[in-house]
């Protein structure tokens, strides 16, 4: 039978005759059934990705991508009067990660399967994901975001483990969702749950009972954890990842026969950030149920255990104090608490010790002295760590630190997500960078070609028209295709400084109010949720809101500038986004921003970066050449002199510095405060004068500058275009093919 046929027999009617819905779910169903057919990627060694994360987005046209059947399938559509763009949108996203670390998790299965490693994903099966961002009042709100449906990717396994707590064991249910490679074979994402979750438990907006563990225990990703239930909730959270991980471990070497005295030939198992830490002392309470002394299991987990650190941010690197983990589960303080003697015995210094003087067990420091490989995300971070966050280790494990740049998979960020760039990449160079992403460094040598360069124009102005309208129907929101498109979109955090950038529309807005007009019109595009309980990044988004708003209503301005809001970024607005960018804000203070990952998406799809010199913008730099980046601020080593020093003050630069007065105190202006909470308002303003942890005041001006220096060179279409070939053909480096090769000759030897 053809796919035609299977379609049809799924549906019990025409593809013609039938609505979008059923197409979908027959689609689905037929996808799994193709990737049965495809053999598990084979290997005597494997290794197991475990993270809180796997912001995997839409699975349906990716699978179909590499499964090797995506354009017959859309061409077999065409011919019945159906788009699958259309039928897609029936597929509700996955809300099963946060930010960047979520979706490398995602990237990174990708390309383990499509380079045919043995491996694995595990973690947990969050019903109600993150949280759904509604935007009210010009105000966050969350809501849950509950995403498995009926039919679905998930396939139950009937493997069920139990796992220990203090007051009470839960038994788990693991869900599998299929990973298939691209043209090759297949991996599994294990997601684990408790067969006693009671979604009933949550009513109104985000709150339950987060007590009731055995009802909520998958319910959100990063529940609430302003109070103590909060902090509990999740330990007993990232215990039961990664106890069922284990044991899952345990049980596929078993049935290959396996020793576990032997596990580091046959296993590897890699920590997501800290998440996943407590694998560590579950593993040897394992292992030493199973016979082996404790030294015996410590030794065999630190050769199988590798860590990956995603950010230099002290208050990110967990420290659960032991108390709570006596709370939640008191069979693992004995091993820590050995595994810390231990430590301790050998490097007395306090600055490397597990459990502090105030009983906190600092969870990294764990992952570093019993793992055998550290990595950092950017070459830049990497040695930030080495030589200053992390020192202290480096200075006694050098060999284990090392760098693994981040990457992307050109699957999703190119070929699912720019259709007519990779077409028009094909057509020009050939299909060898859907393989080896270097090869599209064969287009630099179009760069004279005036048409090859016009092509490249009009296909962004093609996404750039795809996105108007993809925003005009799911927001209600018109913004003009003809404006420059300008995107930030990234997790809200003051470190990645989206408030500098509503400083920049202040500016903006005052310039046109002053009667200087740009010659093309503006589109300020953000994308961010905020911590539930982050309050300064919800003042921040609420400013946004409200300039929004004021310039809406501005019959003198909203024609040469305008502020977007896109409502509960995600991956698919993100595939609508990236491809019809022109300016990618990368603008974090230096040094804070492990790589960024969206900076790569950008660049891959043709957008410029205006950015630091942080995290992988380093290395995008590098690639393309200071002429096609457009780079500002101040540079790490300053940063970090100014936090030891002690030596910043915002103060001192708002009041020696009337062009930043002028925008800081608009904040708190009539204009605004009409709109406007003052008390958000207000706490805004106060943080920005008199404290400013991440320095927007330090770089604004320049920041302002260079961003008009870039909208003046906007003009120069031939400049743009020439800007726009250089860092496509030069964004081969990012494909995440190429870090998890590194991963796997570096750590993994696989
Ligand atoms: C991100 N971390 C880094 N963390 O910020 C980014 O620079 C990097 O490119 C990416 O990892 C991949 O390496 C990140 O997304 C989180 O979302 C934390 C999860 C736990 C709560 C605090 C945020």
């Amino acid at each position: 039978m053809n796919i035609k046929q299977k379609l049809e027999e799924r549906l019990g009617s025409t593809i013609g005759q039938a609505d979008d819905k059923a197409i979908y779910y027959s689609l689905l169903g037929l996808t799994k059934e193709l990737t049965k057919e495809k053999k598990e990627n084979p290997g005597t060694k494997k290794v197991y990705y475990i993270s809180a994360e796997f912001l995997i987005g839409k699975l349906l046209s990716n699978n179909l991508i590499n499964l090797g059947v995506y354009d017959e399938v859309k061409e077999l559509l065409e011919q019945e009067g159906k788009l699958l763009s259309q039928i897609e949108e029936v597929e509700p996203e996955p809300s099963l990660g946060n930010g960047g670390l979520g979706r490398l998790a995602a990237c990174f299965m990708d390309s383990m399967s499509t380079l045919g490693l043995c491996a694995a994903g595990i973690g947990l099966n969050y019903h109600y994901g993150l949280f759904r961002q509604v935007l009210e009042n010009r105000k966050q709100k969350e809501v849950k975001n509950p995403w498995i449906e009926q039919e679905n990717w998930l396939v139950d396994t009937g493997i069920h483990f139990t796992v220990p707590f203090r007051d009470f064991q839960l038994r788990s249910t693991l869900y599998d969702i299929d990973v298939p490679g691209y043209e090759s074979g297949v991996n599994r994402l294990h997601l684990f749950d408790v067969d006693t979750l009671d979604e009933s438990l949550v009513e109104e907006g985000i709150s339950f009972d987060k007590t009731a563990v055995a009802k909520n225990l998958t319910l959100f990703l990063y529940p609430d954890d302003s109070d103590k239930a909060g902090h509990l909730l999740r330990i007993y959270q990232q215990y039961f990842m990664v106890s069922n991980g284990a044991q899952l471990i345990l049980k596929e070497m078993d049935e290959k026969g396996y020793d576990v005295r032997q596990m580091h030939e046959h296993v590897v198992i890699q920590i997501n950030d800290t998440h996943p830490s407590m694998v560590i002392p579950e593993m040897i309470r394992l292992l030493e149920e199973r016979g082996l002394s404790f030294e015996e299991a410590a030794d065999v987990v630190s050769r199988t255990c590798a860590y990956t650190n995603h950010t230099i941010l002290a208050e990110a690197l967990e420290k659960w104090p032991s108390s709570y983990l006596e709370e939640v589960v008191p069979h693992l303080m004995p091993v820590i608490r050995k595994l810390d003697e231990k430590a301790k015995k050998a490097h007395p210094d306090e600055a490397v010790a597990i459990i502090d003087g105030d009983g906190r067990v600092h969870m990294a420091h764990m992952d570093i002295h019993y793992g055998f490989s550290v990595n950092g995300v950017a070459a830049l971070h990497t040695d930030i760590l080495k030589e200053s966050e992390l020192k202290a280790f480096y200075d006694i494990y050098p060999e284990k630190f090392n760098n693994k740049t981040n990457g992307i998979t050109f699957r999703r960020w190119l070929m699912h997500c720019n259709p007519s760039l990779a077409e028009y990449l094909t057509e020009l160079i050939g299909s060898g960078w859907k393989k080896d992403a270097q090869e599209l460094e064969k287009l630099l040598s179009y760069e004279a070609e005036e048409a090859v360069r016009n092509r490249l124009l009009e296909i962004k102005a093609d996404n750039k028209k795809k996105l108007k309208n993809y925003l005009k129907e799911t927001q209600n929101v018109e913004i003009c295709e003809n404006s420059v498109f300008d995107i930030q979109i990234k997790r809200l955090h003051e470190y990645k400084r989206q408030q500098m950038n509503a400083l920049y529309i202040i500016h903006k807005y005052l310039e046109i109010k002053a009667g200087n007009l740009p010659k093309t019109p503006v589109t300020m595009i953000f994308g961010a949720k905020a911590a539930p309980a982050y309050t300064l990044a919800k003042d921040i988004i609420h400013l946004i809101l409200c300039l929004r708003d004021l310039i809406e209503a501005d019959e003198t301005v909203r024609p040469y500038l305008r502020v977007v809001m896109v409502e509960n970024y995600n991956v698919t607005k993100a595939e609508y986004l990236i491809p019809a960018c022109d300016i990618s804000e990368q603008i974090s203070l230096a040094s804070k921003e492990a790589s960024g990952t969206g900076n790569m998406k950008f660049m891959l799809n043709g957008a410029v970066t205006l950015g630091t010199m942080d995290g992988a913008n380093v290395e995008i730099c590098d690639l393309v050449g200071e002429n096609n980046i457009y780079i500002f601020g101040a540079k790490s080593q300053e940063v970090i002199r100014l936090y030891e020093t002690g030596s910043y003050c915002a103060k001192d630069l708002y009041e020696s510095r009337e062009g930043i007065k002028k925008l800081v105190d608009f904040i708190v202006g009539e204009e605004l405060l009409a709109l406007g909470d003052p008390e958000s308002l207000n706490r805004l303003y106060q943080d920005l004068i008199h404290k400013d942890w991440f320095m927007a005041l330090l770089d604004i001006e320049c920041y302002i500058a260079t961003k008009e220096r870039m909208l003046s060179d906007y003009e120069d279409r031939e400049k743009w275009s020439r800007m726009m070939l250089k860092n496509t053909a030069k964004a081969g480096f990012f494909s995440s093919d190429r870090t998890i090769a590194e991963y796997n000759r570096d750590i993994w030897k696989l």
